[in-house]
């Protein structure tokens, strides 16, 4: 456990290959030279006031090395691809680092892909494979997950920390390779070590197919995300320390594809995200929360939108005025630019309501603007003004129907589990599954498996709960054969919880306050309900998913709220076991679990907190 926690002793001491280091200290010195030099133009553009931004010094003639913002047509889906184009690879050559960045206004250190914020654009057609290497040039180990892929056969590339992947160590490389198969729509990735995803690693993963029946004259990327101005990395020990319950860090505000304006800082380099979209066409806006905590109202002044896409399934057209996407959760609408005005308002606003508490110079909207033509003015548009619903749950997806009808099969197995958060040993508040608080493993439980099935060990061979692991910590639940499984989960904490399943899309069969009326369990409506890979539970809610599990390996299921899946709500399937035994873990994959001496950054153990805990309450 205690590998990840580790700071280095002296910059680079344990990075094994010298010319690596050498290369790491060049590069860090350039960025700090780099950081340095961007701090001096912050400051003098304060100085000369009036001049808003870099981008305005760019544009009169001074010259800057390319910006760390990513040009926002990297976001717009070209019009020339070749949907029917014969299955190819599609290379990818990325390098992880951190800059010191202003976003908002306000300069922070983020850690980025290539030296941008947000994450490039990852584009390709189902039957393709994807291959992206990935150079961790960061000071922090990494590890990137591909959100939504079913990797069917290809379960160590799914990059979840201490399930499937030890995570890339600084100074080293790691090629992820798969096919993408049966699947297509939008999707995206983001680290899964720790809660770095929130400092800036993630982006939008867009899969083209034939079989998309979405028409529309232009298609591209909205990506809303709550925003914090500190690294998580010093967020976390906050949140994870006694005596602190249910007190998730409160964002700082919001942006819109990485743009927003700070609400405090006056003036400020920030910028709205600006969508230009042509009057008369119809428009695809396809919206992912990338989020760490806030569910997100959204809305578009005076346009009615459809909806046509929800986690990478295609849905009858429905149509609404505002719509609430949870942390990780996709939705596609079409936009008609078919109104009077030449600009309007994009509104995504936090749901603040969720937070432990609303700071008063919290702004919960961040906006964009959305213009039909190239005026430079700002919209004078109001919103639908619809009574806003205070409360954190899914948007209600109830006539939301997949348009490829896919009945759910009948169950064999009802799996049950209550979702919870406990005050433990030295005031510790952790979250839970049952009696499993998450903690990652040092050697991923996909390798154990693997190991354990292969010599057929006894502890690995139940179906159900493996007594292999530790249970306080893992709770991996083995299922046999192909079985169509149900997951009933019934939430005891006054928050709601994002659940991902990795690996699988799931029907929604059910979701409320309260509890199930399990009487309902026989009759429930299993023609084309909804399926999707992120459902939210209601604080005191319940939620009922069903699956097929027919694919190999070892799979998360979690809250993808960054600080909960920290605070430890995940367990794991492991399905198709049969298949899994015959599997050798590629060992450029196992290779770093060999060297946990490489590693830094990441969770922190309780232990770490004990001391801290022995101090009288109140007593700081
Ligand atoms: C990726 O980029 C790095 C640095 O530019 C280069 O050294 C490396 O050869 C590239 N890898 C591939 C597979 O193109
Ligand atoms: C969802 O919408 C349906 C149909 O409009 C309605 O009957 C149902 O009560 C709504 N559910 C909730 C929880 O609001
Ligand atoms: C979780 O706990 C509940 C209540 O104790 C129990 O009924 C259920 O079977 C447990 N789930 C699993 C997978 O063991
Ligand atoms: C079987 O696996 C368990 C859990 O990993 C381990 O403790 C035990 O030593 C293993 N038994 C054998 C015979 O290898
Ligand atoms: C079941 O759901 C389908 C798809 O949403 C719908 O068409 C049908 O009317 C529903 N049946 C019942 C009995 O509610
Ligand atoms: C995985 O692949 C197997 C074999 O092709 C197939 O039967 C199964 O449906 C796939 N599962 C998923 C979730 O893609
Ligand atoms: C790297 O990890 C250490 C230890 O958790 C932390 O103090 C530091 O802030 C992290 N750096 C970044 C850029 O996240
Ligand atoms: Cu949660």
């Amino acid at each position: 456990m205690a590998v990840y926690q580790k700071l280095p002793t002296s910059e680079g001491k344990d990075v094994t290959t010298p010319q690596l280091t050498k290369l790491a200290n060049v590069l860090r010195a350039l960025l700090y030279t780099l950081g340095l030099i961007s701090l001096a133009f912050i400051l003098s553009v304060f100085l000369l006031g009036g001049l808003p931004a870099f981008e305005t010094l760019r544009g009169s003639g001074f010259h800057l090395e390319k910006s760390f913002r990513r040009d926002p047509s990297d976001y717009v889906l070209g019009s020339g691809w070749d949907v029917h184009a014969a299955p190819t690879t599609r290379s990818y050559n990325w390098t992880i680092s951190e800059i010191e960045a202003a976003p908002d206004g306000i300069l922070r250190t983020l850690i980025v892909i290539d030296g941008q914020f947000p994450g490039p654009l990852v584009e390709c057609n189902e039957g393709d494979t994807i291959v992206i290497d990935v150079y961790n040039g960061a000071t922090n180990s990494t590890s990137l997950h591909w959100h939504g892929q079913s990797q069917n056969g290809t379960n160590w590339m799914d990059g979840t920390t201490g399930v499937t992947n030890c995570p890339i160590p600084p100074g080293k490389s790691f090629r992820y390779e798969f096919t993408v198969r049966e699947q297509w729509g939008t999707y995206w990735y983001h680290a899964h070590f720790s809660t770095s995803r929130i400092d800036g690693l993630f982006g939008p993963f867009i899969i083209h197919s034939p079989k998309e029946n979405i028409q529309s004259d232009t298609d591209r990327i909205v990506m809303v995300h709550d925003y914090y101005h500190d690294l998580s990395a010093a967020l976390l020990p906050q949140y994870l320390a006694p005596d602190n319950e249910n007190d998730e860090p409160v964002p700082d505000g919001a942006l819109i594809n990485g743009m927003g304006i700070c609400s405090t800082c006056e003036p400020s380099s920030g910028k709205l995200a600006t969508f230009g979209l042509d009057r008369d066409k119809t428009h695809r806006l396809r919206f992912i929360n990338v989020g760490a905590f806030a569910e997100f109202d959204v809305e578009i002044d005076q346009h009615e939108l459809s909806l046509v896409e929800v986690d990478g399934v295609e849905v009858e057209p429905y149509n609404l005025h505002r719509f609430r996407i949870n942390v990780a959760q996709r939705y596609s609408v079409i936009l008609h630019a078919n109104h009077a005005a030449d600009s309007y308002w994009l509104r995504a606003r936090m749901i603040a309501h969720c937070f432990p508490e609303i700071p008063e110079d919290l702004e919960p909207e961040v906006l964009g603007i959305i213009r039909y033509s190239s005026s430079e003015e700002q919209p004078a548009t109001k919103g639908w003004g619809e009574a806003m619903e205070l409360e954190c749950k899914d948007l209600n997806t109830s006539e939301v129907i997949p348009a490829v009808a896919m009945s759910a099969p009948e169950p064999d197995v009802l799996i049950y589990l209550r979702s919870n958060f406990e005050i433990g040993a030295y005031r510790l508040s952790r979250g839970f599954f049952n009696k499993t608080s998450w903690r990652p493993a040092e050697v991923p439980t996909l390798v154990e498996a693997v190991d354990g099935l292969a010599k057929a060990n006894k502890s690995f061979s139940p179906e159900g709960i493996l007594p292999a692991y530790d249970i306080n910590r893992q709770m991996v639940y083995r299922v046999d054969g192909i079985k169509t499984v149900d997951l009933l989960i019934d939430n005891f904490d006054d928050g709601n919880h994002p659940f991902h399943l990795h690996g699988y899309k799931f029907w929604v069969l059910g979701q409320g306050r309260g509890y199930f009326d399990k009487s309902t369990y026989p009759s429930l409506n299993t023609t084309n309900p909804l399926r999707r890979d992120t459902v939210t539970i209601e604080a005191y809610g319940w939620v009922l998913i069903r699956f097929v599990a027919d694919n190999p390996g070892m799979w998360a299921f979690h809250c993808h709220i960054a600080w909960h899946l920290e605070a430890g709500m995940l367990m794991q399937f492991l399905t198709r076991p049969d298949i899994v035994a015959g599997w050798k873990v590629p060992e450029d994959v196992k290779g770093f679990c060999d060297h946990p001496e490489d590693q830094r950054g990441g969770g922190i153990p309780d232990e770490d907190f004990y001391e801290l805990a022995k101090r009288p309450v109140g007593g700081g």
